[in-house]
């Protein structure tokens, strides 16, 4: 439970973890029959093009989200009083052209200080065959590198920003099993390649864990409390999902939705829907 001096030195150095152990293969199992039985069912709340703060419709994504032993890793990182600005389906399907280009997240998110925290939950094997996360350690030094926007058909990023002068020489691929999660610093750079495997590639990102001096530089983020004090009045408070796709569930999420959208493709010459 919680992290080691020696993990909290490595994400100050670094700017990542991994792998941490998260959930049994039962639980694993569990969430992803979870997950895969509401695509099925509900396919218009969660196709390929939406498939931001499902954890608000989604009360088992809603408890991940509060599980124990992220906020005991999340703390160490951010501090006490915990809220969590958003969530996103990584989901990559077999044999599909689907890859994240180099970027780091606070690039776009209008949030600071960039005391923040991502979690990255694999719900299937994550491996550089499927297109796991790599990670160029030691970039979240030194704070926000030049992106272009690219908007390319197989990127799954908003503007397809990428980070143009990164040599994939210096990536490390985080290799995690079903069940373990990543963190990694908002300016960390990071991306990913596609899935060449035959089998879906499932990730689960809480993007990101806020802690209590974080605010909006712009714009407005719904967030969910997490942990400690109460969210600040310059967040909006989401509620937690009482059931499954509720409409109360399915407007909360829609509004978050539209808000990150709104700060997400701030300035950009083109947009999808979110
Ligand atoms: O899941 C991926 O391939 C990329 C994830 C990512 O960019 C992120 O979690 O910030």
């Amino acid at each position: 439970m919680g992290l080691t001096a020696a993990q909290v030195q490595q994400y100050d150095d670094e700017g990542w973890i991994a792998p941490i152990d998260l959930l049994s293969a039962t639980e694993t199992a569990a969430i992803r029959g979870a997950l895969e039985a509401a695509e099925r069912e509900h396919p218009q709340h969660l196709h390929a093009e939406h498939r931001n703060n499902a954890h608000l419709i989604l009360p088992f994504l809603a408890d991940l989200a509060l599980h124990e032993t992220i906020i005991e890793c999340v703390r160490p990182l951010v501090g006490d009083d915990i809220a969590l600005a958003a969530s996103v389906l990584f989901i990559k399907e077999p044999a599909s052209g689907s890859f994240v280009s180099w970027h780091q997240d606070a690039k776009y998110m209008a949030l600071a200080p960039a005391n923040f925290v991502t979690a990255w939950i694999a719900l299937t094997p994550s491996t550089p065959d499927n297109g796991c996360v790599a990670v160029i350690p030691g970039t979240h030094h030194g704070g926000a590198r030049h992106h272009d926007d690219t908007f390319g058909e197989d990127n799954i990023l908003t503007r397809g920003q990428n980070v143009p002068d990164v040599d994939p020489d210096d990536a490390v691929d985080l290799v995690l099993q079903p069940g373990q999660m990543s963190l990694h610093h908002p300016w960390l750079v990071h991306g990913s390649r596609p899935n060449r495997s035959d089998e879906r590639r499932i990730g689960v990102a809480f993007q990101s864990y806020l802690g209590p001096d974080v605010r909006p530089e712009h714009g407005e983020y719904h967030v969910m409390h997490v942990a400690g004090g109460p969210v600040r009045p310059e967040f909006v408070l989401c509620p937690r999902p009482a059931a499954p796709f509720t409409p109360a569930g399915i407007a909360a999420r829609q509004a978050a939705n539209d808000a990150y959208a709104a700060v997400l493709y701030e300035g950009a010459e083109q947009r999808r829907s979110l």
